[in-house]
């Protein structure tokens, strides 16, 4: 049995290193090396060369090692096996952690001090108290439940909005097409954890972002995404922010990456860029978890519920 590591965009070197450590009972070969498709029977991917896998005639499973799918799933040649995806406290908590400093920049106006310190003015602006802040989490997965749960803590009054309704404590739970305008409509900032599929493919465009709530101390809406860049209309954030549609922006992830130095998102004044960094899958942290995937299937336990990719879903 082997273990396949084919990785684009990130360095393989860190993940292959790890691996054949902790599994030495296993072949793990790497994609950039000459080997022999017939010897692999699990895949550890991220981004892999599309129809690479296809060409592997005794693969048994895929383990992606990101939280997301879709470039994988977008491979018109992925054969038929068990997909796996992260879910670890690593990525989740990195996650909620850029949520949550994100969100706070927002509520509690850091660049509008930090631009009165520049001028040296002592410029008091209002702070309403978090339980008046509503904010609205699109996504309510592992990632999005977790962020929630912090800013809960936090004193926020936090909404979610997922697929099919969930009844989460603490939480007012939205659904579906139904649910999504009385969601838009109460949501003072607006948090992104939602998987890139063909129904969510361009969803934060104009239409949506008129539908959220207007008047709070940040001056109007706010957008943070770290979802994926194919959810959103980057020319309909730009206009939205001009016309004081959206008050803000940060963003994780963009239509096109790395982000062109010609965007004018850069630029904006309003808009706080990270370079899809918000949750990075560590291969210290991680390869374990891939090991004891590949272990537990190899032992016929197949691949952990919740970790297993619905494909019809698309994540
Ligand atoms: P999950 O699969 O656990 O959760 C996805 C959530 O989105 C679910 O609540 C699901 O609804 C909801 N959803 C999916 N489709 C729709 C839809 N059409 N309408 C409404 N809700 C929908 O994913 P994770 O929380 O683990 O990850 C979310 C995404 O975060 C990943 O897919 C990835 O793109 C992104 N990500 C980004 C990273 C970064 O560094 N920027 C790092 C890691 C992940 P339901 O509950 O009904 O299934
Ligand atoms: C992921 C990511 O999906 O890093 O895990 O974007």
């Amino acid at each position: 049995m082997s273990l396949l590591v084919a990785i684009r965009g990130w360095t393989p070197d860190a993940w292959i290193e790890r691996l054949r450590r902790l599994a030495p009972e296993h072949v793990v070969l790497d994609a950039r090396e000459a080997f022999d498709p017939e010897t692999v029977t699990h895949a550890a991917v991220w981004k892999p060369e599309p129809g690479l896998l296809g060409r592997l005639p005794n693969l048994r499973a895929v383990f992606n090692l990101g939280a997301g799918v879709d470039a994988l799933l977008a491979d018109p040649k992925l054969p038929d096996v068990p997909i796996a995806r992260i879910v670890d406290p690593d990525l989740t908590r990195r996650m909620t952690e850029w949520v949550t400093m994100n969100v706070l920049v927002h509520h509690r106006q850091v660049r509008r001090h930090a631009e009165n310190q520049r001028r040296t003015v002592w410029g008091t602006l209002a702070q309403p108290a978090a339980r008046d802040v509503t904010v609205g989490v699109m996504g309510l997965g592992v990632l999005g439940r977790d962020a929630a749960e912090v800013l809960i803590r936090l004193g926020f009054h936090v909404t979610g909005w997922s697929r099919s309704p969930r009844d989460i404590d603490g939480i007012e739970c939205f659904a579906g097409t139904y649910g999504l305008g009385p969601f838009l409509e109460r949501t003072d900032i607006l948090v992104v954890l939602l998987p890139l599929t063909d129904d969510t493919r361009g969803i934060l465009d104009r239409d949506l972002f008129a539908r959220l709530k207007r008047d709070n101390h940040m001056g109007g809406p706010v957008l943070i995404n770290a979802g994926r860049g194919g959810l959103q209309v980057e020319t309909d954030i730009l206009a939205a922010l001009d016309e004081g549609v959206l008050a803000a922006a940060s963003l994780d992830v963009f239509e096109s990456e790395p982000l062109s130095p010609t965007s004018p998102l850069w630029a904006h004044p309003r808009v706080t860029i990270t370079p899809h960094c918000a949750a990075d899958s560590d291969a210290e942290a991680l390869a374990r978890v891939i090991v004891a995937a590949v272990r537990r299937e190899e032992a016929g336990e197949g691949i952990a519920a919740e970790t297993l990719v619905d494909r019809t879903a698309g994540y």
